[in-house]
């Protein structure tokens, strides 16, 4: 058995649950992004790869093995800024100073591509033009929590 002096334990102990916090880290965004948009969210987008980019990699070691694309890049280095600041950085916080940008520059908004069921991180899967007029068309349901978020707003969405 490896003798392991006790300021060192504390060290390992400390080092460990580090690892572990950072291997956690995305599903429980990813649990928080499915609570923010709650129905809102599409089921293509209560995945891995709306924040990361997609992996083969069967055996991963760490968060390092699934790197973030735009849209996670964004929200990460966000969260970063804010928890510098000394500011409010959870996932809902992030989600809505983010909203009307566009991460993956398609051309549409974070929170719109995200409502209409696209990927805000991966330019190539962005609406249609027709989603997008239709999206202009709706009102939004009085009373849902969502449709309060300023890109939802006609007078305010930014859908070109
Ligand atoms: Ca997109």
């Amino acid at each position: 058995m490896t003798f392991v002096k006790p300021g060192c334990r504390l060290v390992l102990l400390a080092s460990l649950v580090a690892s572990a916090t950072s291997l956690w880290a995305t599903p429980a965004n990813k649990a928080a992004l499915e609570r923010h948009y709650d129905r809102f969210l599409s089921k293509e987008l209560a995945r891995c790869t709306t924040c990361h980019l997609p992996s083969d990699n069967k055996a991963p070691q760490s968060l390092d093995d699934f790197p973030h694309n735009p849209f996670g890049q964004r929200l990460r280095r966000l969260g970063m800024e804010l928890d510098e600041s000394g500011r409010k950085q959870d996932i809902p916080a992030r989600l809505k100073l983010i909203a009307l940008e566009d991460a993956d520059a398609d051309g549409v908004p974070n929170e719109t591509e995200i409502l209409l069921g696209h990927n805000p991180g991966d330019a190539t899967d962005k609406p249609a033009a027709k989603e997008l007029r239709e999206a202009r068309r709706r009102k939004p349901p009085v009373g849902d929590a969502i449709p309060s978020t300023p890109s939802l707003r006609p007078s305010t969405a930014r859908i070109s």
